[in-house]
C-alpha cells in the first residue's frame, strides 16, 4: 500500500481575488486534464494507491491560500500541497530559465534562448524549494511522479534526500538532438541530465526524445547504456517512450451532451454552407501561427474556388504576455489576421474568425465536432493533445490536418501531415482535406480513433507507473552483490566435490591488469605459474575467452594446458588440440572499414588500430578522455551506418570499438565449449561489456563475477583485478589441502 505524489511546476487551479472575496479556479492544459482524469477514475486504477498527494506552486500568499480554501471547495480525490515560492524567484525561474532558455532550446529556437546565470540560480533554488517540500511529506513506500522541463533537476535532489524512494520523471516537451542540447553551458546541461538521471524512470513521448537523451547522457556524462537502460553511478535507470493520451471517452460523451450540442448546432446553422476550419493553441512561436496564416492566405489565393465557402476559426490562448517575445508575436498574428481578411473578404463573407480568449469545455468540444478541418501546425510540439481531442470528437466527417514535427504525428499517421513552414504545402492540404471524400474521411477518422481510444491517457499513467515499480524491482534484483567471504567458502566447497570443472577467464582486465597498450599485457611468470597449478588437476578445464588475436594467445599462453578462445569466439584451440578458426571476417569488408577508423585515428591522438584476423578494434585509451570518448561516439555512428545490412556488428568495448562478424560473442561461444564438456561446476571471471554475453548465457547454475563496479548481470562483483589472483589460488589450495587429507 503506498501513496502517489505528483509533483508539476503549478498546481491545477489559480486563486482569484474577485469582489465577493477569494475564489479557486480550475487551470487547464495537458499535463492538468492527464492527471486529473486520472484521479478521476479510481476504477480504471491498475496499481492502487491509498492516496494522492499533488505538489505544486501557487501563485497566491500562503495567507491568500488559506483565506480561499477556507471558504472554497478543493477536489476530493487528491490531496493538495501548496509550495509558495517569492514572486522574483519564481520569476526568474519561471519565465527565465525554463521559459526563456529551456522552452526555446527544446523547440529548436536556439536563437531565442538567454543564458543567464541567475536564471539557473533561481531554477535550481526553486527546485531545492521544491524538494524540501517533498522530503517532509514522504513516507518509505511512496512512489513520487515528476512532472516537466521546469523540474529537470528535482529527482536528483529527492534521490540525495531519499536515496532508496520510487522515483519518476516525464518530459512533456521534446527532448532536443544533442546538437541542440550542448548549446547549453557545460555545467548546466551537466546538471540537467544529472537531474533527470535521479528518477529510476524518465519517459518521453516518442522514440526520438528518448533517443536524443541517451544520446545526450552518453555524450556528457559519458554513460553506458543497454538499449533503454542506463547504467549512471552504480544505479540503473530506465527510459522510455510513453506517449501522452487523452481522456478519449469524456470527447465522446460531449457529442451527445446538451450544452455542447446547443453550441454545435447553432455553429451549423450560422456556418451553413460553409465548411468550417478550426485551431486552437496557445500564442506561442513554437505553434508556428504565422506560416500557418500564409498558408491560409496562399490557399484562398490559389483556389479561388473556395472564396465564400470557407471560415477559417483562429482560436488563441493567451499566454506567457509577461515575455516581450510573446507581446511582439500578438501584434503581429493580428496584424496578418487583418490583412487576410482585407485581403479576401467581401461584403457578405469574412475568411477568418480571430479570438484571443479562452473557451469553455463545452465551446471547445462543439468547434471540435463542427468542424471540417482541423489545422494544427506547430514549429515543434511534445506532443499536442488538441489533435488528438479533435479525432476524438469527429462525428462522420472531419480531416486532421498536422505538423509532421510534432510528437502525435508519429502516432496519427491517417493524417494530413505537412512540413508546417512549407506554405504551399500547407496551402496545398487544405485543398486536399476541404475536398477528401466522406468515405476516406471515416476510414481514416475510425483508424486514428480506435488506437486513440486504446491508448487513452488511463493507459499512459499506469503503463508508466507500472514500468517504474518493475524498475525498482529489477534494481532490487541487481544491487551489487560483492563477493563475501562466505560466498567463496561455497564455491571453493562446490569446486572441490565437483567431477568435471571449467573455469572460463577473460584475460584483460581480468587476469592481466588493463594496459596503456595491448602489447604491455602479456603475462607475468605469476600468472603462468598459477594458470598451470590450476591445470595440474585433470578435472579441471581452463578456457581463457578473449578478444585477443589468435597468435598473441597462441604466443602468450599456448605452452599452458587451456583451451583459448581467440576474438570472442572466431577462432578456438581446444586444450591439446590445433587452433580451428570458426569464422573469418571477408577481406573486402576490412578494407571499407579499415580506412574510416584509419581517419579517426588521424583525429584523435593516442588512438590506433588493431587489425586482427576476424575483428578491426579502435582503441582510445590512451586518448584525452574527453576526445576520445566523443570521437568513438562520432565513429561508431559512421560504423552503424557503413555495416547496416551486412553480417558485422559493432562492439563497445571498454575503450575500445570492435567490428566482427554477427553471432560470434562469447557468450554463444562459452555456451558450446561448455555445452561439449557437460562439467558439474562452472566459474565465469570478466570485466569488459563483451563479458557480460557469457554472463548472461550462464545466468542459471554457473558462478558468474564481475571484477569492478558497475552494472552486470553477473551474480557477483569484486572489486578489482588484483584480487583476481588470490581468489584463484584458493582453488589451487582447496584441491591439495583435499589430498593431503584423503
Ligand atoms: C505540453 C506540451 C504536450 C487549450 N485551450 C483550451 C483548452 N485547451 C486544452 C486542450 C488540451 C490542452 O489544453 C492543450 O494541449 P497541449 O497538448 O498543447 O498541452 P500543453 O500542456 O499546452 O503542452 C505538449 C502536453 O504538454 C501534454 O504532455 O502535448 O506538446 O507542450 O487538452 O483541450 N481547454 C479549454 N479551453 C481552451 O480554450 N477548455
Amino acid at each position: 500500500m503506498s501513496r502517489l505524489i505528483i509533483i508539476s511546476n503549478r498546481l491545477p487551479f489559480a486563486i482569484e481575488k474577485t469582489e465577493e472575496g477569494l475564489s479557486i479556479r480550475q487551470s487547464s492544459g495537458g499535463l492538468v486534464s492527464a492527471i486529473k482524469s486520472y484521479f478521476e477514475r479510481p476504477d480504471v486504477q491498475s496499481i492502487y494507491f491509498t492516496e494522492k498527494i499533488w505538489v505544486g506552486s501557487m501563485d497566491a500568499t500562503e495567507e491568500d491560500w488559506k483565506a480561499a480554501v477556507a471558504v472554497n471547495t478543493l477536489p476530493n480525490n487528491f490531496i493538495t500541497e501548496p509550495v509558495f515560492p517569492e514572486a522574483t524567484l519564481y520569476e526568474a525561474y519561471y519565465n527565465g530559465f525554463s521559459n526563456s532558455t529551456l522552452w526555446p532550446l527544446f523547440h529548436y529556437f536556439p536563437g531565442m534562448a538567454e543564458y543567464k546565470s541567475d536564471f539557473f540560480d533561481a531554477y535550481r533554488n526553486m527546485s531545492q524549494l521544491f524538494a524540501e517540500k517533498i522530503a517532509a511529506i514522504y513516507v518509505e513506500g511512496d512512489v513520487i511522479w515528476v512532472h516537466d522541463y521546469q523540474l529537470m533537476l528535482l529527482p536528483q535532489m529527492l534521490r540525495e534526500r531519499l536515496p532508496d524512494a520510487a522515483i519518476g520523471f516525464f518530459l512533456h516537451i521534446p527532448f532536443p538532438s544533442y546538437e541542440i542540447f550542448r548549446l547549453l553551458p557545460s555545467a548546466w546541461k551537466r546538471a540537467l541530465l544529472h537531474g533527470m538521471l535521479g528518477a529510476d524512470l524518465v519517459g518521453f513521448h516518442t522514440h526520438d526524445y528518448v533517443q536524443h537523451f541517451i544520446q545526450s547522457c552518453k555524450m556528457i556524462l559519458q554513460v553506458e547504456n543497454q538499449f533503454t537502460t542506463i547504467s549512471y553511478k552504480d544505479r540503473l535507470i530506465k527510459t522510455d517512450l510513453f506517449p501522452i493520451g487523452i481522456d478519449y471517452q469524456k470527447f465522446r460523451d460531449a457529442i451527445t451532451d446538451e450544452a455542447t450540442v446547443g453550441i454545435a448546432t447553432s455553429l451549423e446553422q450560422k456556418f451553413y454552407n460553409q465548411r468550417l476550419i478550426f485551431s486552437v493553441d496557445r500564442l506561442d512561436y513554437t505553434k508556428g501561427l504565422e506560416y500557418r496564416l500564409d498558408g491560409y492566405d496562399l490557399f484562398l489565393t490559389r483556389y479561388p474556388e473556395w472564396q465564400g465557402k470557407v471560415v477559417f476559426i483562429l482560436n488563441i490562448i493567451p499566454s506567457r504576455d509577461l515575455i516581450s517575445a510573446y507581446v511582439k508575436r500578438k501584434s503581429r498574428i493580428e496584424e496578418k489576421v487583418s490583412a487576410i481578411n482585407g485581403k479576401h473578404s467581401s461584403l457578405h463573407w469574412q475568411p477568418l474568425i480571430y479570438r484571443y480568449k479562452h473557451l469553455s469545455f463545452e465551446e471547445l468540444c462543439a468547434l471540435y465536432q463542427t468542424a471540417d478541418a482541423a489545422l494544427i501546425t506547430p514549429l515543434r510540439d511534445g506532443m499536442n493533445l488538441v489533435a488528438k481531442e479533435y479525432i476524438a470528437s469527429c462525428i462522420d466527417k472531419g480531416v486532421l490536418i498536422l505538423s509532421e514535427l510534432t510528437g502525435a504525428a508519429s502516432e496519427l499517421s491517417e493524417a494530413v501531415l505537412v512540413n508546417p513552414t512549407d506554405v504551399e504545402e500547407v496551402a496545398d492540404a487544405i485543398n486536399t482535406a476541404l475536398n477528401m471524400h466522406l468515405i476516406e474521411q471515416r476510414s481514416r477518422l475510425s483508424d486514428m480513433q480506435r488506437r486513440i481510444a486504446e491508448y487513452n491517457v488511463f493507459k499512459w499513467t499506469t503503463e508508466f507507473l507500472s514500468c517504474l515499480k518493475e524498475t525498482k524491482e529489477e534494481q532490487e534484483g541487481l544491487k551489487i552483490n560483492l563477493l563475501k567471504e562466505e560466498n567463496m567458502v561455497v564455491i571453493v566447497d562446490e569446486y572441490s566435490a565437483a567431477d568435471k570443472r571449467c573455469i572460463l577467464l577473460d584475460y584483460d582486465g581480468t587476469l592481466s591488469p588493463l594496459q596503456r597498450l595491448p602489447s604491455l599485457a602479456s603475462p607475468t611468470t605469476e600468472l603462468i605459474e598459477l594458470l598451470q597449478q590450476l591445470t595440474e588437476d585433470k578435472k579441471t578445464e581452463i578456457i581463457i575467452i578473449s578478444g585477443r588475436d589468435a597468435d598473441t594467445l597462441q604466443h602468450w599462453l599456448g605452452a599452458i594446458e587451456v583451451t583459448l578462445v581467440a576474438e570472442h569466439g572466431a577462432a578456438v584451440k581446444r586444450r591439446g588440440a590445433a587452433w580451428v578458426e570458426q569464422a573469418t571476417m571477408a577481406s573486402e569488408w576490412k578494407d571499407k572499414i579499415k580506412p574510416m577508423m584509419q581517419l579517426f585515428v588521424n583525429r584523435c591522438a593516442g588512438s590506433f588500430i588493431e587489425d586482427k584476423r576476424s575483428t578491426l578494434a579502435w582503441h582510445y585509451r590512451n586518448t584525452h578522455p574527453d576526445l576520445g570518448f566523443n570521437r568513438s561516439r562520432e565513429l561508431r555512428n559512421s560504423l552503424l551506418q557503413l555495416t547496416g545490412n551486412t553480417p558485422l556488428q559493432v562492439i563497445d568495448g571498454n575503450k575500445v570499438l570492435e567490428v566482427r562478424l554477427m553471432g560470434i560473442d562469447k557468450g554463444s561461444t562459452a555456451m558450446n565449449l561448455v555445452r561439449s564438456m557437460n562439467p558439474d561446476f562452472i566459474l565465469c571471471l570478466g570485466d569488459d561489456t563483451t563479458d557480460e554475453d557469457m554472463f548472461r548465457a550462464f545466468i542459471e547454475g554457473a558462478h558468474t563475477v564481475k571484477i569492478g563496479r558497475g552494472n552486470t548481470a553477473a551474480g557477483y562483483t569484486i572489486a578489482s583485478q588484483k584480487e583476481v589472483y588470490p581468489f584463484l589460488r584458493r582453488f589451487v589450495q582447496k584441491v591439495k589441502q583435499a589430498e593431503l587429507q584423503g
